[in-house]
């Protein structure tokens, strides 16, 4: 769909990469004018990393290296932005597209593409890198997320302005997930609470096949309004303005303000899964349509007006033709976990009906001729 233009929304960084903060929005753009060229390439540097990665996973799995990969290209803005916008003590809750979220919080790639191919089921630490995993089950993480939240308010860590205690909580999912019960419930829990949390809804406009327009009749930055969350819209293709209002909402949620909702509207350039074929069920000129508004060609736009030289960009290329080939290298050289590992990652002690299906298992192979 093309947007609907009669509702607010914050953007800073127009498609044709000419920046610009509306008077309304002036204290988001004074967070965007503190940053120094350096942040501004970072921002640069992981867009463009995420992208490349996430055509090399499509790849590997178009060979068969993966079971399957849920592409996030389009979506880099929205999650880079918001990514660094989440403090050093926060607690990221994502869905299962947040790729580029997760490598702002130091999650090793690796990691995701072996819970793709089936090797781990995640493999990072949620307490080291603060980032918790994966969860396919559409807002089930959202109710996570605000039962932390409400954790981290019973334990006195909320607008104490002790910075190095002090956190809040941000929880990533979808249009589609804002039909669930558990996303209205998660609403709810967090307003009557005061929660610390920012709910942030990429709104990729696709739920599988379902357009957004079958999931919602208000523009989804008011979902919370009723149960008492206020929201924003936010231009999701613009990585300054997705930064500026996370940074804004996550610090005020910090400092006890309560809960936050943002609406990122972007758009879903690929397929939901490589399961699945868009152009069955949606228009190709939908789709060149949100290719002009690319995340990343706009920013480079605006890098490039603002004297970041050609060498810059050059460098991220090769970068991303490294990273793609070491991460080819690296699953291409993964081996299938021992089998026992069902039975052994169960219980953290030896279990009777572990230790008979164990058994089981091991005559079955046995009468199938398998080798120890
Ligand atoms: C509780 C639940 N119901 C249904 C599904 C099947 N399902 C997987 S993804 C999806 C669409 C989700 O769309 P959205 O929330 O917009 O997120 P997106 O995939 O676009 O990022 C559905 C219905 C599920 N995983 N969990």
């Amino acid at each position: 769909m093309t947007p609907d233009n009669s509702t607010p929304m914050m953007q800073l960084l127009a498609p044709d990469g000419t920046y610009g903060v509306p008077a309304q929005y002036a204290r988001y753009g004074e967070i965007i004018d503190s940053l120094g060229e350096d942040q501004l390439k970072t921002f640069y540097r992981d867009m463009a990393r995420i992208r490349r990665f996430d055509i090399e996973a499509i790849a590997l799995q178009r060979q068969g290296q993966l079971g399957l990969w849920v592409p996030a290209i389009g979506q880099e803005g929205a999650q880079i932005g918001s990514g660094y916008a989440v403090g050093p003590n926060d607690h990221i809750f994502p869905s299962y597209r947040e790729h580029g979220v997760a490598i702002t919080h130091g999650v090793e790639l690796m990691s995701i593409l072996k819970m793709m191919r089936g090797v781990n089921h995640g493999g990072w630490n949620p307490e080291e890198t603060r980032y918790h995993l994966y969860s396919i089950v559409l807002g089930a993480q959202v109710l996570h997320a605000v039962g932390y939240a409400m954790g981290v308010k019973f334990d006195g860590r909320v607008g104490t302005g002790d910075k190095d205690s002090d956190l809040a909580v941000i929880s990533y999912f979808g249009d589609g997930a804002t039909a669930e019960g558990d996303v209205s419930e998660s609403l709810l829990f967090a307003a009557v609470n005061e929660a610390p949390i920012v709910f942030f809804v990429q709104n990729n406009q696709w739920a599988i096949s379902s357009p957004v327009e079958q999931l919602t009749k208000v523009p989804l930055y008011m979902r919370g309004s009723g149960f008492g969350v206020p929201g924003m819209r936010v231009d999701g293709n613009d990585v300054l303005a997705c930064y500026a209002a996370t940074k804004v909402h996550m610090d005020e949620a910090r400092e006890g303000a309560g809960p936050f909702l943002i609406e990122a509207l972007t758009y879903r350039i690929g397929a939901h899964t490589t399961s699945d074929d868009p152009s069955k069920y949606r228009d190709e000129s939908e789709v060149e349509y949100w290719k002009a508004r690319d995340p990343i060609m706009r920013f480079e736009t605006f890098l490039r007006r603002q004297g970041v030289e050609d060498s810059f960009f050059e460098d991220v290329k090769q970068a991303g033709d490294e990273l793609a080939a070491d991460i080819r290298e690296q699953t291409f050289a993964l081996t299938t976990p021992p089998l026992e590992n069902i039975f052994d990652f169960v219980y953290s002690e030896s279990h009777p009906d572990i230790v008979q299906q164990r058994a089981w298992l091991k005559a079955y192979e046995e009468s199938m001729g398998a080798h120890e």
